[in-house]
């Protein structure tokens, strides 16, 4: 059966997507104004979870709303964002690619304002400053095609609506989220540091290291240049600085397609994608664990565990 939000994003017409464009960030501008989620802080570019019953965590979905509903109905996801203890992080790249962008944005959006503390929304590369270039950004043009003359304004709230969007993810004591991989240059002050990568992106990397890196068996040196032409490789030795200044047990990152999930970084790093209609050949996947299965979990392969594959 398809879902409710399934059948009101697949209608909504341009007055009734802007209306939802702003209800999500009018929610993503309260919680950073009041600097807390229930159970949690945002700092920023920073949310931090600490009180928690259940996480379900869903990664990169360009433009695939299909999978995205059939995990949403999997999760059975009335019933579970219904408690402000369960929290539900998406890892970002929401659009491009698929060919319903339009259809994730609404659902990520209704579901912020439907339930704004149980759900957190990161950002992708793909919801990247226009600063940054963008390898396949298809977004304006399936406005454009859905809405018409009125897509240039609904394009310009979902920018503000991405500049909103969470960089880090610290689950206390066990998991650090992020969307494409973590930071090589020295390691200060992190949650200042996260917390402002938006305000500071063009004076440093923070942000498009967040945004961009990727996982490497670099063992001798912390980084290479990638092969995107922006971001970096990082070696393990970066994971794992940043799970002991972090004080956790596993980094949980999207970026590149794979089997339902992988393992980096001997067992520090999990990456898992949660589409596949731009990605025929891979497998889509999400996380759902409660927080006592958690609280054993120290290390990705413990993680993979409660790695739920799509069939
Ligand atoms: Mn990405």
């Amino acid at each position: 059966m398809l879902s409710q939000i399934a059948r009101l994003s697949a209608t909504a017409g341009p007055s009734e997507f802007s209306q939802v464009l702003d209800r999500g960030i009018s929610a993503l501008e309260k919680e950073q104004k009041h600097g807390a989620i229930a159970g949690g802080t945002v700092t920023g570019g920073l949310v931090e979870i600490h009180d928690y019953d259940n996480l379900a965590i869903i990664s990169d979905l360009h433009g695939d709303s299909k999978t995205l509903f059939r995990i949403l109905d999997e999760i059975n996801h009335e019933r579970f964002l219904s408690s402000a203890r369960n929290k539900m992080v998406f890892l970002g790249d929401y659009v491009d690619r698929g060919s319903d962008s339009i259809g994730v944005l609404y659902a990520i959006c209704h579901l912020k304002h439907a339930h704004p503390d149980s759900v957190v929304l990161m950002r992708g590369n793909h919801e990247a400053p226009s600063e940054f270039p963008f390898p396949s950004h298809d977004l304006p043009y399936s406005m454009e095609d859905r809405f018409g003359a009125g897509a240039k304004a609904i394009y310009g709230r979902a920018l503000a609506l991405f500049q909103l969007l969470t960089l880090a993810t610290v689950v206390q004591g066990r998991l650090l989220l992020v969307h494409g991989g973590l930071p090589t240059d020295a390691l200060g002050d992190w949650r200042q540091a996260i917390a402002t990568a938006q305000k500071r992106h063009l004076q440093n990397r923070m942000m498009e290291e967040l945004l961009w890196n990727d996982p490497r068996p670099l063992e001798d040196e912390d980084w290479e240049p990638s092969w995107r032409g922006i971001g970096r490789y990082f070696g393990s030795a970066v994971t794992k600085r940043w799970l002991a200044a972090t004080d956790t047990k596993v980094a949980v990152r999207g970026h590149e397609p794979c089997h339902g999930y992988r393992v980096d970084h001997h067992g520090m790093m999990l990456t898992i994608f949660s589409c596949r209609e731009a990605y025929p050949n891979f497998g889509a996947a999400y996380i759902i664990a409660g927080k006592h299965d958690l609280d054993s979990v120290n290390d990705a392969d413990g993680l993979a565990k409660f790695v739920k594959k799509l069939l």
